[in-house]
């Protein structure tokens, strides 16, 4: 079945935007005067508002200056000099306006999960792209109601998608994001990237982001999806727990240069939504061979935990569907839809650490 067009990317409310669009403004001008006249007609808001804006926006420690017959200016070195201390919304919805992803920021200190408040923006209608960031996440999880360890410092963020994909399309989903998010590491990174079926993230085979789609059905696909991304960025402000120390990375480990919590979302973004609109435009072959291209333990003895039991056999391939394909002792093959691959060492060694 072919992809419903989608529709065309959502424009906010102006009211709503326009402190973003107003410091996109400024930024766009790279340290020049922006006219305080020009810039009110063009965003259809009154001097007065825009002033109130201009104000908002150096409460929150926007260096912004005005001079009569001037106009405003903003330092660029100021922007870089915010983000790199804290996360910055607004900055991020002003890099992405008119994006169909990350347009509308949500931020908040800190919640419970990123999934949760993203599925009540979703449910109170809020427009696909509509991101929710947090500062930490108390109830952080995993598939299967794992925990996830989100402290200060890491990116923990979720998005509002609408998909139109035909049924048979929508698992792919999990593998068109974890190929974005492995793309932008890597970018990020400088380093390798690799994806494990379904959902991980691994630098040497150590996890350093993981993803988890929460779906909304109706009975003709999905009425949409919450895709919740955590990626480790920095792990200075709690010690890792035990059970994760060897297991995991994060990018101020790996990256040549100090990544920003903002850098790494709007990374994540633009990947994502080329990948997004491409498995609707043009199948899913391009995303499975793009997630295929860097996937971990493929042509590799695996043991799969399944909720009732376990398979072994050769890690294959992954199928237009998704699934895992397994083939098992004496060449039957098996497709997986959900599990936990653990690596077995060949010969039958002992399996690496589980679901990581
Ligand atoms: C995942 O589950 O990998 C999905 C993680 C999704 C997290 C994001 S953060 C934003 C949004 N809000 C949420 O509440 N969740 C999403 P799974 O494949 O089940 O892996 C869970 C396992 O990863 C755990 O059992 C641990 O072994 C391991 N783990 C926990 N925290 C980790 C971390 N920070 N980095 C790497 N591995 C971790």
């Amino acid at each position: 079945m072919p992809a419903k067009e989608l529709s065309p990317a959502p424009d906010p409310a102006p009211a709503a935007r326009a402190r973003s669009r107003v410091l996109a403004a400024l930024l766009a001008a790279g340290g020049g005067p922006v006219s305080g006249a020009d810039l009110a007609g063009r965003l259809g808001i009154s001097r007065t508002a825009l002033w109130k804006h201009i104000e908002s926006l150096r409460r929150d420690g926007w260096p912004v200056e005005g001079r009569p017959h001037h106009g405003y200016t903003l330092d660029p070195g100021a922007a870089r000099e915010l983000a790199a201390r804290r996360f910055v919304p607004e900055l991020l919805e002003a890099r992405r306006l008119g994006s169909r992803l990350g347009h509308t920021v949500h931020w908040y200190p800190e919640v419970g999960s990123t999934n949760d408040v993203a599925r009540r923006l979703a449910e109170g209608g809020a427009p696909e792209g509509t991101v929710v960031v947090a500062g930490r996440q108390v109830a952080g999880r995993g598939r299967l109601r794992r925990f996830w360890w989100s402290p200060p410092g890491g990116l923990w963020m979720s998005l509002v998608l609408r998909p139109t994909l035909p049924p048979e399309r929508l698992p792919l989903l999990t593998l068109a994001v974890a190929t974005a998010v492995a793309e932008a590491v890597e970018l990020l990174a400088g380093r390798p990237v690799a994806v494990k079926w379904p959902n991980d993230v691994l630098v040497d085979d150590r996890k350093i982001a993981g993803i988890l789609l929460e779906t909304v059905t109706h009975p003709h696909g999905a009425e949409y999806v919450v895709a919740g991304i955590g990626v480790n960025l920095d792990v200075q402000g709690e010690p890792v727990p035990e059970e994760l120390a060897d297991r995991i990375t994060w990018l101020g480990r790996e990256a040549p240069q100090p990544v920003t919590v903002n850098d790494v979302a709007e990374t994540i973004l633009q990947r994502l939504e080329a990948r997004y609109l491409q498995l609707h435009g043009e199948g899913g072959e391009p995303v499975l061979a793009a997630w295929r291209s860097r996937a971990a333990w493929l042509g590799e003895p695996v043991r799969i935990v399944l909720p009732g039991g376990e398979v072994e056999g050769i890690a294959l391939d992954v199928a237009a569907d998704g699934s895992l394909v397994v083939e098992q002792a004496g060449g039957t093959r098996r497709r997986i839809l959900a599990g936990d691959v653990q690596r077995l060492r060949p010969l039958g060694g002992t399996p690496e650490a589980g679901s990581r």
